[in-house]
């Protein structure tokens, strides 16, 4: 599924995010940035050692910010490592976190020139947060940022697995065609 936002792309597909051509793949990071599993695993296995030597010399992240380091032997020229918050009642600030980790890492996208980004689903998995509140943070967030800043041409968010894939596009499709934002002028 795509959408246009003022003058950029948002779109949902569902894949691994380690085989994406955009300039930048956002991980699921962790505040040390050391690796570990998930997409955090596949990313550093994927990149190569590059990618930890430049974590290491960052020496961590917030949670709820990113940071950015080259894109080792991936496609992608950058990984933004953007640090989501664990999951445990919905009260300690977790959507506000979520909603921090994908901002900053679009403001170090604007910030590095990078006009293509794929994201995964933040927080989804070995943090536990419901995929479908997850999603609503998600794609309220890039799109509150898109409408600011076209300098970012395509925001690709790429689900893993077909449930993840169906999550987030009934809850894009209702922010189309729903309420508030349907005088936004999506497409
Ligand atoms: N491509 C796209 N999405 C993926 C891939 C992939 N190759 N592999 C998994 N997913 P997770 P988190 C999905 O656990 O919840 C690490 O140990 C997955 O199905 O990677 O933010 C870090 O170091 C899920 O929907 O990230 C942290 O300690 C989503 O990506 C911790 O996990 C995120 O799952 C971060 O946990």
């Amino acid at each position: 599924m795509k959408v246009t936002i003022n003058r950029s792309v948002l779109e949902l597909v569902e894949g691994d995010i380690t085989l994406q051509d955009t300039e930048a793949i956002v991980n699921a990071a962790n505040p040390s940035l050391l690796g570990g599993g998930g997409v955090d695993g596949a990313i550093h296995r994927a990149g190569g050692p590059q990618i930890l030597e430049e974590c290491k010399a960052i020496g961590g992240c917030p949670t709820g910010e990113a940071r950015i380091t080259g894109g080792g032997r991936l496609k992608a020229r950058y990984v933004i490592h953007a640090v989501g918050p664990v999951y445990k009642d919905g009260r300690q600030r977790e959507p506000d976190l979520l909603a921090g980790a994908y901002w900053s890492s679009l403001e170090l996208a604007s910030r590095n020139k990078i006009k293509t980004v794929a994201f995964p689903a933040i927080s989804t998995g070995v943090y536990g947060y419901p995929m479908e509140a997850a999603a609503e943070v998600a794609l309220t967030t890039v799109r509150r940022y898109l409408e600011g800043h076209s300098e970012i041409q395509q925001v690709r968010f790429v689900l893993f697995g077909r449930m993840s894939y169906e999550v987030f596009e009934r809850v894009l499709r209702t922010m189309k065609e729903t309420g508030p934002l349907k005088k936004r002028g999506w497409t």
